[in-house]
């Protein structure tokens, strides 16, 4: 039943989809709304990125590709806008120059969302942010399980010198006792691996892989099926990296890796996925300047669209699954 109180998508009959300033699936602004229950938050903050960088202009750019984001989801017969407020809260304060500097910032204004009780869908910015939005997740919410879309592990330790970077936001994550160590998963892997000791890391961090290779011989039904078997029945935190798709699916991101999954096999899984205790998420590492036709800002406008429908959103009568 419709909320009158609640403030949907943009409605003006005068002002067609593509005209006007682009809100992220042209949802009202954070202070248009007395209370927000979910926002979605740009990070504009690509300093811990390894290869390309310019993830710093994703925000924007998925905000320009998600107006085509409409407010019903037939698939699920949900309604994502109707039942909750969601918002979106513009970009967090967040400078380019100090990487310390900047997860604690972004750390500060995920935790003032948090106690506002207002969950967060993050638009990234490099894989960095996860850090700290899992760092305020977890102070809310106790030790989450993380679902990792990706095709790389995240869980490495330095780089350069560095160990705040967006290729070990995970293994930074299990050590400060952010995860559930039993009830985390990485889905898509296959690249960037220099020895199989990083292999042997990662399961230590808490993970579990599914990798890309498998969406070739397996079914949505069964992949599903594994990952809420092993995330549990705690709050979980979905993180996708955007280039867990292939590169023809996204092109424009930071460091692509060739042999991914597609959108529609990401979105098949994703739709089976109801029911889960969602507490928080983010989709990363959209690279604007290598983006084709905006396949890529669309593809991540409509990824963070399934996430936020699936907040809420009770598992389906008759079965867990999906
Ligand atoms: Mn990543």
């Amino acid at each position: 039943m419709a909320n009158e109180h609640i403030i949907g998508q943009r409605d003006d009959p005068g002002m067609p989809r593509y005209g006007g300033i682009a809100t992220f699936a042209l949802l009202p602004q954070a202070h248009a709304v007395e209370h927000a229950d979910i926002a979605v938050v740009g990070i504009p903050f690509d300093s811990g990125t390894s290869f390309r960088p310019g993830a710093r202009f994703g925000p924007a750019h998925v905000r320009e590709h998600s107006r085509q984001l409409h407010p019903y989801h037939f698939m699920h017969d949900a309604h994502p806008f109707r039942d909750r407020q969601v918002v979106d809260a513009g970009d967090f304060r967040v400078g380019p120059y100090d990487i310390e500097a900047a997860v604690a910032s972004i750390h500060a204004q995920a935790r003032s969302l948090g106690e506002q009780g207002t969950r967060i869908i993050a638009i990234g910015g490099d894989h960095t942010i996860a850090l700290p939005l899992l760092r305020a997740a977890a102070a809310q919410h106790g030790p989450l399980a993380v679902l990792h879309f990706d095709a790389h592990l995240d869980t490495w330790d330095t780089l350069h010198g560095a160990s705040i970077w967006h290729g070990s936001p995970f293994r930074r994550a299990a050590e400060e006792g952010l995860l559930d160590l039993e009830h985390c998963q990485h889905v898509g892997i296959r690249g960037g691996v220099y020895d199989p000791s990083e292999l042997e890391d990662d399961a230590q961090a808490g993970f579990r892989i599914i990798t890309s290779e498998e969406f070739g011989r397996r079914t949505p039904e069964s992949i599903a099926e594994q990952i809420r078997a092993r995330l549990g029945s705690g709050p979980v935190y979905i993180s996708i990296d955007i280039d867990v798709l292939d590169p023809a699916h996204a092109p424009g991101t930071g460091t692509p890796e060739v042999a991914g999954i597609s959108t529609r096999e990401l979105f098949a899984v994703l739709r089976l996925l109801r029911g889960l205790p969602i507490v928080g998420g983010d989709v990363v590492e959209v690279l604007p300047a290598h983006d084709h036709a905006g396949i890529t800002g669309l593809a991540a406008a409509h990824t963070a669209w399934e996430l936020l429908t699936l907040i809420d959103l009770p598992a389906r009568e008759g079965g867990a699954a999906g």
